[in-house]
């Protein structure tokens, strides 16, 4: 395996990346920028990609000639900006019909719905020339445990998948999994558990993961270590790197901006493992402090990136030999500061 050099990774970010600042206590405190203003930040910040939300691209309630038009239009402003599109997320959580589910929601006209949106996304991507759907189940859990039936839920969750797969023969799915928020308590709350779903789907060489770090660290799991486990089975088609500060609500802070040693180990394992080489981008879901005024509220895009990149030096110039002798040595304690001493640049 040769180690990804800086050029292989290549960047993508989110239009909701971009944001005017509300929070569930507060209104926005930023004005909203033009969808064309934020892919031209994209760009002059080196973004090569950019991830869409079905509806960020094509309006929900588009006829199907008006999707092809939207759509076109989108494609032709990444164009220009020497942007792509990495992959459409279908937008499930917001609608009336998506309250709780919606694809194991216990009402068949809800689940009827998100069986028709999921397809709409899968439209909406093609015409974006993109073959991948990240899948972010976000309401697919419970506020009261005995709500639902877990294990019907389960089969409802493959049956969605395998019913978008068997719709595009040419699709991949990337299951973004998240412990809670906005649900109490998920279904498939795990990487794991989504990839034990991935084997069951009529076919797992099209169903892949995309892990984001808050949301391993809201499970007290450490996202290198989860990114391994996708590694492992060649599933880690994409990421979402940010930041988080203990187990709270879903921070998104700037990549390394809480924990620098666990940003490193994020950066190494995907450069060990060739990370990039193949077409899966380095993708960003960072969200700007609210105090940021607007001039400065892209900040925490450029920052992140700075800091992987930062990062990418040091998994090169770092003394593989001496790392290699503390491991040999069985001497982890040096090892330990050995580590800690090149985080400081010493
Ligand atoms: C929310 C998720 C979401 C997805 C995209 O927690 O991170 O933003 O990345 O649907
Ligand atoms: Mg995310």
């Amino acid at each position: 395996m040769t180690p990804s050099s800086k050029e292989d990774f290549k960047f993508s970010v989110g239009p909701w990346n971009l944001h005017p600042g509300a929070d569930p206590f507060g209104p926005p405190v930023r004005p909203e920028r033009e969808f064309a203003d934020k892919l031209k930040v994209f760009k002059d910040l080196g973004f090569g990609y950019v991830q869409f939300h079905d509806d960020d691209a094509v309006p929900d309630d588009a006829s199907s000639s008006e999707r092809e038009r939207i759509a076109g239009e989108v494609r032709k402003m990444l164009d220009d900006n020497g942007l792509q599109a990495e992959f459409v997320a279908p937008r499930l959580w917001e609608d009336a019909r998506g309250i709780d589910g919606p694809v194991t929601s216990n009402n068949a006209a809800d689940r009827k719905w998100a069986l028709e949106r999921g397809k709409r996304a899968v439209d909406v991507a093609q015409l974006l020339g993109t073959d991948k759907m990240v899948w972010w189940p976000a309401r697919e859990g419970t506020y009261t445990r005995e709500s639902k039936d877990a294990v019907a839920a389960i089969g409802r969750m493959l049956e969605w998948c395998n019913a978008l797969l068997d719709y595009d023969k040419n699709l991949k799915i990337l299951g973004e999994m998240k412990p809670n928020e906005p649900m109490d308590l998920m279904y498939l709350p795990t990487t794991g558990h989504w990839l034990a779903l991935a084997y069951k789907t009529v076919d797992p060489s099209r169903v892949g993961t995309l892990i984001e770090s808050a949301h391993c660290i809201l499970l007290g799991l450490d996202p290198s270590d989860e990114f391994a486990n996708a590694l492992a089975h060649d599933k880690l088609w994409g990421v979402h790197l940010n930041d988080q500060n203990g187990l709270k609500f879903d921070q998104d802070k700037a990549f390394g901006s809480v924990d620098l040693r666990r940003a490193f180990n994020q950066v190494d394992v995907l450069v060990r493992n060739g990370f990039g080489q193949n077409g899966e981008v380095v993708g960003l879901d960072v969200k700007a402090m609210r105090t940021q005024p607007a001039e400065k509220s892209h900040l925490h895009l450029k920052t992140s990136k700075e800091t992987f990149l930062d990062l990418v030096d040091l998994c090169h110039a770092i003394n593989r030999d001496e790392w290699q002798g503390y491991i040999t040595a069985r001497d982890y304690e040096s090892l330990e500061r050995f580590i800690v001493k090149n985080l400081m640049g010493k």
